[in-house]
């Protein structure tokens, strides 16, 4: 029988020296993850976000533990020698006995210490610890699964690094080791079955199987207590990482995951229900003066407009001031993260915007990468084109001019229709002729690996959105996530998303779902799910989401073809905004960053009985809580539905009115005074065991 079913999870073996009250002060916590130091996904974003108040409250005591990958230590961490003497002789006995493993500091916020292990490098041990792991735990992990492997010496190695660092100390600490995902879970089943006294931390951020099953047009919320989740993982052929994960959930002394929605699919999916859901933050900069941020989003959308001009050169019929960026970004999985219903909602959004005559543009972006061969030559040639155009614009405007200057140095008024010469035309209008095209202006920026069976590609083929002059909607999809030294559209993500207006982000399967809470950061408005953990917490803490710029489609209670309705009429909505508004919009959406800043959000306590010990996520000594805490909608905002034509900012005529966007102003800070958040809060709900 696997482990996962053998493991009693009630058992608080290894703990029993651990006091009651036992001094955080004295306890040395190890968070271990395959995304440490090692950007895959969105585990990445919740280390690397909460590392510097971790970092804070542990100091000396608090370690990472990732894997060795060499590109990344290069650019990311300084190696050096190990600070603890038990850590350096625990690393020393490990190098000495066959492994590699680095210790360094990890360059971002707070420099925490890591812990790398190169995985590779004791590879020879794999059959070992592989059969090791059948006869213990009975789980058999075929050969052929990259990954799996890479789990199992991961955990192997971890579980050796924990009972060593024990070993080493003369009066041994007490450890807390958080482990995050089943690629990092297994060192937890091995400490529990070797029974070290370590307390264990496993946190899920997706589950498996709920993963596989969603993105396999399973109607998966509705049936989640009937799946019979053996057969369903063994058709899937992930069965052994199934097992994996599952051991992990229920042999950790303390089950956590991100939302209460994964709460639900891990007691179903994992059996075991989580001891309590800690929801992901990010670290808040905080800009002193308000308008900073609004100046940023202006500084970004230039750029994007510049790439723009590039990339419908010979096709910009249309006008770039009235334009809207929207984008969706993430892990390439069509249906899951909801490309398939956006897509869908812009071809019916093209409609209602080509029958309302209506003078707005709306250009979707898709930043998901997929397998590529670069750039396509289209695309750079818009690029390179545009640049020609400005050349030609600065050459002509320099002899414009020079011709001026020496007309004013003899005293004359130029004679305009003289100013510009024969050459000056020939210039211009070779230029002109450059940007003649045959074609139009491409979907896709990049040659793709899949082109004919490509998800997004096959969609739009179908929905016929081919950036047409008559389409008021266009679509350009970058395979690649964004990078600042790209020839084609240099930007960071950050600098991208603040030059956007809305991020779209309608996931069938999302966890927590980072996107959108980086949007709200940013001050930029979104649209995520009640199918996300973050549309789920925004709901629960905010009492008119969208009048904040937050809007939450319904995914749960409606069909397929209703929710795509519903965002059609979002999008709809959003295009027939004033600028007026949506900077008003903006600015509400920013005030809400408090309720995703680390600062706050990680002042939660894990409590649990069966560790029977408080374990701080990470915060300072005393969370101040604020109890039933809950935004209030906006006091400029009329509580009847009769006058809520300003609920959230959807009135069409410019409403330019400075009165009502200074007292929404004020408003909005006596709500904070009067609510009390200008103190960190930890929300009462977060608390709360599931
Ligand atoms: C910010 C800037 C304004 C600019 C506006 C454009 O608020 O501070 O100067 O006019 O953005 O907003 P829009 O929604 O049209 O991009
Ligand atoms: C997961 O990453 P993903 O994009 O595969 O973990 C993230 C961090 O907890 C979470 O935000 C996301 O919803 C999950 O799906």
């Amino acid at each position: 029988m696997p482990l996962a079913r053998s493991l009693s999870v009630t058992s608080l073996s290894g703990l029993e020296e651990w006091d009651e009250e036992f001094d955080l002060e004295d306890a040395v916590l190890f968070e271990i993850a395959w995304e440490v130091a090692n950007k895959v996904g969105g585990i990445y974003t919740v280390i690397q976000t909460k590392a510097r108040l971790t970092a804070e409250e542990w100091g000396e005591n608090y370690f990472l533990v990732g894997p060795y990958v060499e590109s990344n230590v290069r650019t990311q961490v300084e190696l050096i020698e190990p600070t603890n003497p038990a850590l350096k002789s625990t690393i020393d006995k490990m190098n000495r006995s066959g492994c590699k493993v680095y210790f360094g500091r990890w360059l971002i916020e707070g420099s925490p210490y890591v812990i790398l292990i190169d995985v590779g490098f004791t590879a020879w041990s794999l059959d070992r610890w592989k059969s090791e792991l059948w006869e213990n735990c009975a789980i058999g992990v075929p050969w052929f699964d990259r990954e799996a492997n890479d789990a199992v010496l991961f955990g192997f190695l971890t579980a050796w690094l924990l009972g060593e660092v024990r070993a080493q100390c003369e009066e041994p600490p007490h450890i807390l080791a958080h482990f995050h995902e089943w690629l990092a879970g297994l060192g937890l089943v091995l400490c529990r079955q070797r029974q070290l006294p370590v307390a264990t931390i496993f946190t899920t951020h997706a589950t498996l199987l709920g993963r596989y099953l969603c993105a396999g047009n399973v109607d998966f919320y509705n049936n989640l207590a009937e799946f019979n989740v053996d057969k369903e993982a063994g058709d899937r052929q992930i069965y052994h990482r199934y097992c994996l994960e599952r051991a992990a959930a229920r042999c950790a002394h303390v089950f956590t995951t991100v939302s209460q929605i994964t709460a639900i699919e891990a007691e179903h999916l994992l059996k075991r229900k989580p001891d309590i859901v800690t929801p992901n933050g990010l670290n808040v900069k905080k800009f002193s003066a308000m308008h900073e941020f609004q100046n940023l989003h202006a500084q970004s959308k230039n750029r994007i407009q510049e790439f723009i001009r590039g990339h419908f050169y010979g096709h910009l019929d249309f006008n770039l001031d009235k334009c809207l960026f929207l984008f969706i970004a993430g892990r390439y999985e069509f249906s899951n993260k909801g490309a398939d219903i956006f897509l869908e909602a812009l071809a019916r959004l093209n409609y209602l915007l080509r029958v309302n005559h209506s003078d707005v543009t709306v250009i979707a972006f898709f930043i998901m990468p997929a397998r590529t061969n670069n750039f396509n030559v289209e695309t750079l040639k818009g690029q390179a084109v545009r640049k020609q155009l400005w050349d030609t614009a600065q050459t002509v405007k320099e002899r414009f001019g020079k011709k001026l200057y020496e007309s004013l140095l003899v005293g004359q008024l130029p004679d305009v229709s003289k100013m510009l010469d024969k050459e000056d035309f020939t210039i211009m209008k070779r230029a002109i002729f450059a940007t003649q095209r045959q074609c139009q202006p491409p979907i896709c920026t990049h040659n793709m690996l899949e082109d004919s069976s490509d998800p997004i590609l096959n969609c739009i083929r179908r929905i016929g959105l081919f950036n047409s002059s008559a389409d008021r909607v266009k679509i350009i999809f970058h395979p690649e996530f964004l990078s600042s030294t790209s020839p084609l559209l240099p930007m960071d993500y950050e600098e991208f998303v603040r030059g956007c207006h809305l991020g779209v982000f309608p996931s069938y399967y999302e966890p927590w779902g980072y996107t959108p809470a980086e949007c709200t950061v940013m001050g930029i408005p979104s649209i995520s799910t009640n199918l996300s953990g973050f549309g789920c917490f925004m709901e629960e803490h905010i009492a008119d989401p969208s009048a904040y710029g937050i809007y939450i489609l319904d995914r749960r209670y409606r069909g397929v073809d209703e929710s795509c309705n519903q965002l059609t009429s979002f999008l709809f909505q959003f295009c027939k905004q004033s600028r007026r508004q949506r900077i008003i919009q903006r600015n509400r959406t920013e005030r809400l960053s408090d309720l995703l800043d680390w600062r706050y959000l990680g002042r939660v306590r894990l409590q649990s009985q069966k560790l029977k010990a408080h374990i701080r996520w990470c915060g300072s000594s005393e969370p101040i809580y604020a109890s039933g805490f809950r935004y209030p909608r906006p006091a400029s905002v009329p509580p009847s539905p009769a006058l809520s034509r300003h609920s959230s900012p959807h009135h069409s005529e410019a409403e330019d009115n400075d009165d009502e966007d200074e007292r929404y102003d004020e408003d909005l800070e006596a709500e904070k005074d009067r609510m009390n958040i200008r103190q960190p809060v930890a929300l009462n709900c977060l608390r709360t065991q599931c």
